[in-house]
């Protein structure tokens, strides 16, 4: 068992660390050159000092409503949340213009545009802490993704957010990618939390066939009914595929009789990229063809969802409707994704990693039109949706999320001031880390990441640094080697005022040993909250032909689990590495010829 985040533990540690007026000044003044943006030291410290410390840890931070009443005579809202697989932060038309998608650009405008939001840097993880509300620290899935033959997945004494709404009365349901592990039934979304589910259990699929592939030789298919294999629907783009089922649901449910909560989790826009040929036509133009593809399937999931909110509008649910619109994670800029000018790509924890995109429409906010800076993570919607939902208070105790519908809803400071981007022990010990480097705080060898005001600390190995234009690999090969690169041998640790350098482009660590020491405490005080991380070795029952050719549970609902086994693949990881650059130049050669024709 661990202490909770929020608990006085927390609250003793921060008056410790951050109660005196001077240690706070100096903590989030970070001048340095910059200019800073709405969200100052002032105001930081004026939560921390007015309201986050004189918080009574012992009252309720939540709606004391009662289950399925959160505002007196009304219905609970229905709840939409659509999630987009890989979408950067520059692969959004209000971001970037470029980007053909008028529908989200509407929704957004009309709505709260999240400008401040932050994800996880990969699938899992992003989608654990939704359906959790919790780092992933606190759920044993802080390294790496599940994959498709490992023993794992979301802990069964985790109580899911539609568990909880359906405990609230909702009627709950899952379209698309679960990417949370299926190797026994009762992983399975409709066992936990999900009335129907249709969609892939694995993290990438083909968009037409459905197959997947874990490596050379180990494919299956992987399309799920329920708790069944869903065959015959080979040929159908999934992008439209999940948007029918979604308007079926629509269609067949009385919005009157009782709320609805909709988890649309697209596989768009993950690779492969494979899109329907008219999406990709009014992006001809674009030199890359890789983001030409991409961009074509963003478009697919624009038209999705103005189809969904036509639904929505048409079978009576708009009137009482959020619909939440999020990233999972950043973009991917080898396969046509851009998180320009954000530092870093997918998997990593630079800003490109991890700032997403996201956005809130409805007819029930109190503000509209806005564009919200407060500091919101994907553990929030956790208990604001239980809150909506009028869940009891108890549901949301214990949490690392916080309920921030008053943030969006009618621009209050968000509750939120810091976040644990995570800390993930197993992963490749950056080689000039070390506890003396962390100044006997922490060991920088440790990939961590953690976020306290306007300061953001990493330490370890974060991940590939470079700032990649959209465009790049249409001015190859010239283009790639020019681009601004990482290099910082040496270095295990980096300190960046995110709110004056939302680049990344400043490392203030040497300049501020001050703020890099109460960040690293912040790292090593979560630490001491961590439960083991659980990533056991892959399961050779797990290949799909020995599955009838999908890939489907494979362990016996009985069995007991072998969560408390670790694989470390470190060695194998290095490996990869080598493997990967060699594949990375053939990759980019073969790019180059290809990308002298025009074909799309
Ligand atoms: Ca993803």
């Amino acid at each position: 068992m661990y202490s909770h985040p929020r608990t006085w533990t927390q609250r003793v540690q921060l008056s410790r660390t951050c109660s005196s007026s001077m240690l706070l000044s100096s903590l989030f003044r970070g001048k340095v050159n910059m200019a800073l943006s709405p969200l100052t030291g002032l105001s930081v410290m004026s939560l921390l000092s007015v309201g986050y410390l004189s918080w009574d840890w012992t009252s309720p931070n939540q709606v004391e409503n009662e289950p399925g009443a959160a505002v007196p005579g009304h219905q609970a809202p229905h709840i939409i949340f659509i999630m987009t697989d890989d979408l950067g932060f520059n692969d959004i038309g209000y971001h970037n213009p470029d980007i053909r998608t008028p529908t989200l650009d509407k929704l957004a405008a009309e709505g709260i545009k999240l400008e401040n939001y932050y994800v996880q840097p990969i699938c899992t993880p992003s989608r654990s802490q939704l359906l959790t509300g919790r780092y992933q620290i606190h759920t044993g899935l802080q390294h790496s993704i599940i994959r498709p033959r490992q023993p794992n997945c979301l802990p069964f004494d985790q109580v899911t957010l539609p568990q909880r709404l359906q405990e609230a009365g909702y009627s709950t349901h899952m379209v698309g990618k679960w990417h949370l592990g299926f190797y026994k039934r009762d992983c399975l979304p409709t066992r936990r939390g999900f009335h129907t589910y249709f969609g892939s259990l694995t993290g990438s699929v083909d968009y037409y066939t459905y197959d997947s592939c874990d490596g050379p030789g180990m494919c299956g298919y992987d399309l799920h009914e329920g708790e069944a294999v869903a065959w015959g629907h080979g040929g159908k783009y999934s992008t439209h595929l999940y948007t029918r089922r979604v308007r079926k649901i629509l269609a067949s449910h009385n919005p009157s009789a009782r709320p609805l909560f909709i988890f649309l989790s697209f596989q768009a826009v993950h690779t492969p990229l494979q899109s329907p040929k008219e999406y990709i036509y009014p992006y001809r133009g674009m030199g890359n063809v890789l983001r030409r593809k991409y961009a074509g399937m963003v478009s697919a999931v624009d038209e999705a969802v103005r189809n969904v909110t036509y639904a929505l509008r048409k079978y009576g649910y708009y009137r009482n409707s959020v619909i939440i619109f999020s990233t999972d994670n950043g973009g991917q800029p080898h396969f046509g994704g851009s998180n320009w000018p954000l530092r870093g790509r997918k998997g990593t924890y630079w800003e490109g990693g991890v700032r997403g995109v996201g956005f809130v429409h409805s007819p029930l906010l109190r503000q509209r039109r806005k564009v919200s800076k407060a500091l919101v993570h994907i553990t929030d919607w956790y208990p604001t949706l239980v809150g909506l939902a009028g869940g009891n208070v108890s549901w949301t105790q214990g949490l690392d999320g916080y309920n921030v519908w008053e943030t969006i809803s009618e621009g209050k400071e968000s509750p939120r001031l810091e976040i644990l981007h995570n800390i993930d022990p197993l992963y490749v010990q950056a080689r000039h880390g070390s506890l003396h480097a962390g100044f006997g705080i922490w060991n920088t060898a440790v990939q961590a990441s953690v976020r306290m005001g306007d300061w953001k600390l990493l330490t370890g190995e974060p991940g590939y640094g470079d700032w990649t234009p959209p465009q790049m690999l249409g001015n190859f090969p010239g283009g790639w080697w020019d681009l601004e690169r990482h290099t910082e041998p040496r270095k295990s640790m980096w300190l960046f005022n995110i709110s004056g350098d939302p680049y990344e482009r400043y490392d203030l660590a040497e300049k501020r040993p001050d703020v890099v020491k109460q960040l690293l405490a912040r790292l090593a005080f979560y630490n001491r909250t961590a439960v083991p991380v659980r990533y056991p070795a892959e399961d050779p029952r797990a290949d799909p032909s020995l599955n009838g050719g999908a890939w489907r549970p494979w362990a016996g609902d009985e069995e007991a689990d072998c969560w408390n086994g670790v694989y470390p693949r470190r060695n194998k990881d290095k490996k990869d590495k080598k493997k990967k650059f060699s594949k990375m130049r053939s990759f980019f050669r073969k790019l180059n010829t290809r990308m002298m024709s025009n074909r799309i």
